[in-house]
């Protein structure tokens, strides 16, 4: 998926999608770049799950490079990119451009790998992804298969043996409070409830 946009375009919302098994140069899955010129885009995520996708250079999740672009309620998770070192991006790469903001908030990553860590989040005077931190989390989202697919997250309540951090995450907003709320990550098939769970949810 490439994003991009011309001065002064609207928001643009990307809600409740699930990115697997993409591969492209850059951002394996999601590719967010301006037009020559552009300095007000603003693109916001919520509720993806962008995992299992791979990019040749940088950023096998996301490669994101725009004036403003929010990651939240969502779950990055083991993509890979050809790139190594400070300028690697296995899950997400921000362009180092001065003047961009980049916020992540209550997302689960591996950030351990040092990939949300990349200065380039600071350097552009964006929140950045540190753990602990406005809801971000680092751990194993713990995916299962069921009736749908393979991306549901395991809830002991619905007959797996560990709960995924993503379910139900600490002062999390209501999952009444989005469309994609009232759909289900149990393979159950039981509607989200309580704190809303992070990433893709599956139709009921
Ligand atoms: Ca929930």
């Amino acid at each position: 998926m490439r994003v991009s946009a011309g001065v002064d375009s609207l928001p643009i919302s990307v809600e409740n999608c699930l990115f697997h098994g993409n591969q492209a140069g850059n951002g394996g899955a999601i590719l967010v770049t301006v037009a020559n010129g552009a300095s007000t885009q603003k693109v916001q995520f919520r509720g993806i799950t962008v995992t299992g996708n791979t990019a040749t250079d940088k950023g096998g999740g996301l490669h994101l490079g725009a004036s403003s672009v929010t990651l939240a309620s969502s779950i990055v998770w083991g993509n890979s990119d050809g790139a190594t070192g400070g300028g690697s991006g296995d899950e997400v790469y921000v362009a180092p451009i001065q003047g961009y903001a980049v916020a992540v908030q209550a997302t689960l990553s591996r950030a351990a790998e040092g990939q949300f860590g990349d200065p380039s989040l600071l350097v552009n005077g964006g929140s950045g992804f540190a753990v602990g931190q406005l809801g971000n989390l680092e751990a194993n989202p713990l995916f299962v298969a069921g009736p749908q697919g393979s991306w549901y997250l395991g809830k002991a309540a619905a007959g797996q043996c560990s709960t995924s951090p993503a379910v139900d995450p600490a002062g999390g907003a209501a999952a009444s409070s989005v469309p994609w709320g009232s759909r289900t990550t149990r393979t159950d098939g039981k509607a989200d409830s309580g704190a809303l769970d992070l990433g893709w949810h599956y139709p009921l």
